[in-house]
């Protein structure tokens, strides 16, 4: 299965483009802002994405996100616990929803993905790194995102943007470290894989950094020239 649909992948790139991309960053970044930014500007050229969250996106996985946020029983969970849960999550994610839209030719925007447990399980958590890329490899297989926009912002930035929430989640009830540790691994990550991951100074204005997002998206899917052609057609 998995190696049927890589291969369609890169037979189908030369035909059209199925972009799988990811966005990430510390809560509060403007990560849901920018995909349905990003969103706005596919339609207008006429591609409808499909998009998804996680943890969540599937019957399995929002029923996973409650229990890891919300339920009145989350407070006693281990790390490992939560751990195979995002885990979980995303299995049911991949196989149900983005490996059939990526085999569709469809475009797939993700509101977070696998780096999220990379950050939040192995570097904030501190659970041992390996057994989480270990994870992450067996449960997203080949279905690795083309491109991934991390937002950067500081802690202060990301607590005034959330300050009027009224509901807390677990995950938004740790000590400050954690989220420095969410903060330094996130761009230790845009060090080390410049080919896919793309830091973004989330902290300027939504136009300027939907901007900087589209510029780049258009870039690397060759879309200028995909627009022109389409032009010319009218
Ligand atoms: N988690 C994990 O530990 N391991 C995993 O494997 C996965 C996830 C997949 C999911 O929480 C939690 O699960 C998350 C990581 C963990 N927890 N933490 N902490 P979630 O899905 O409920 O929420 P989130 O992903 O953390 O995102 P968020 O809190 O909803 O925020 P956001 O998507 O980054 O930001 P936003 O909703 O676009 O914007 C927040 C506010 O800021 C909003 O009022 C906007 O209007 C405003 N905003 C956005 N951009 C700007 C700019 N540029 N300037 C000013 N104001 C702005």
């Amino acid at each position: 299965m998995k190696m049927a649909r890589s291969t369609t992948r890169i037979l189908c790139r030369k035909i059209v483009i199925m972009p799988f991309i990811t966005f990430e960053g510390s809560e509060g970044c403007g990560k849901t802002t920018q995909v349905k930014r990003l969103v706005i500007h596919l339609e207008k050229i006429g591609v409808v994405p499909e998009v998804f969250r996680e943890p969540g996106g599937t019957l399995i996985g929002e029923a996973i996100r409650h229990l890891l946020q919300h339920s009145e029983e989350n407070h006693a969970m281990t790390p490992e616990a939560e751990l195979l849960l995002f885990e979980a999550s995303r299995s049911q994610l991949v196989r149900e929803k983005i490996e059939p839209a990526i085999t569709r030719g469809d475009w797939v925007i993700c509101d977070r993905f696998f780096d999220s447990t990379s950050v939040y399980q192995g570097a904030a958590r501190k659970l041992d790194p390996v057994l989480v890329e270990r994870l992450n490899t067996f449960v997203a297989g080949d279905c690795v995102p083309d491109v991934t926009f991390v937002l950067d912002v500081d802690r202060a930035t990301a607590r005034s943007r959330l300050g009027g929430r009224k509901i807390r989640d677990r995950m938004e009830e740790q000590p400050e470290g954690f989220y420095e540790r969410v903060r330094d691994a996130y761009r230790e990550l845009a060090r080390r894989d410049t080919g896919r991951v793309v830091l973004i100074d989330g902290a300027r204005h939504v136009d300027q950094i939907a901007t900087e997002i589209w510029r780049i998206v258009r870039q690397r899917f060759a879309l200028d020239s995909e627009i022109r052609t389409r032009r010319s057609a009218r």
